[in-house]
């Protein structure tokens, strides 16, 4: 995802839970983004009940030339028909099964595939209910005014390799990351800053921009309206709304 647009200072990532994208849904994401390409698709979700996640990167590939990349609730959550996937470390919590234990799991499946691996450190920032990623995950997120501790664990995960850092509200969360804590982050790291969690309209993403997020990720806001990519897309291509 990295050297995806690289002169963009502002990107869009879609994310698409494959459990919620109906046939219905998927067309009318492909119609909406000929005229208002996001950056980039994700593909995943916490947790993947119906059996799509494979048939939906299919989709989007076969329909577009956006880059799909995978954006993995688990290390079931792969396959080699997409463009790349984010190799997620939940570096905010200490359950060693998703710092590393999945990890190993998929690693040779993954080398197999031969697929684009980005290796990104995942931060889950705490809200005012508890998120599906904070269940699953089994880990605490963090307090969502500890900026300190958000700033060094994600400079522990750059000093450890990582190539992007992940802020994550969780999906569907009430509000989106604070800016304070974006740019505390931010002006601690060196490597892109991805965005997401709450995040429902124009006037949220601006301020997640502002804040020094190069990446921003819409789910919720996109599945509830299709056309919220519009205001998106203007967004993060500087166009005037
Ligand atoms: C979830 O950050 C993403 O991992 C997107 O969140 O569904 O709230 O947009 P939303």
């Amino acid at each position: 995802m990295i050297e995806i647009n690289p002169h963009k200072d502002k990107k869009l990532a879609v994310l698409i839970d494959p459990d919620k994208a109906d046939d219905r849904f998927l067309n009318q994401i492909i119609d909406i983004s000929k005229n208002f390409p996001p950056d980039c698709f994700l593909v995943g979700g916490s947790l993947l009940v119906n059996d799509r996640f494979e048939f939906v990167i299919q989709f989007l590939k076969e329909k577009t030339s956006i880059p799909v990349y995978i954006f993995p609730g688990n290390m079931m959550q792969t396959s080699p028909k997409a463009d790349g996937i984010l190799l997620l470390s939940l570096i905010s919590g200490r359950n060693a099964e998703f710092l590393i234990g999945q990890h190993v799991l998929a690693a040779p499946k993954l080398k197999r595939d031969n697929i684009n691996i980005i290796p990104t450190g995942y931060i889950l920032v705490g809200g005012t209910a508890q998120t599906s990623v904070e269940y699953m995950s089994q880990t605490a997120p963090i307090p969502n005014n500890k900026n300190d501790i958000a700033s060094a664990t994600a400079l522990a995960g750059e000093m450890l390799g990582m190539k992007m850092i992940y802020l994550e509200a969780g999906s569907g969360a009430e509000n989106s990351l604070k800016k304070e804590m974006i740019s505390a982050v931010k002006n601690t790291i060196s490597i892109p800053l991805i965005v997401g969690g709450g995040i429902k309209n124009a006037h949220d993403a601006c301020e997640i921009f502002q804040a020094g997020a190069k990446w921003i990720v819409v789910g919720t806001a996109i599945e509830k309206n299709p056309d919220t990519i519009k205001e998106f897309y203007n967004l993060s291509n500087n166009i005037k709304i």
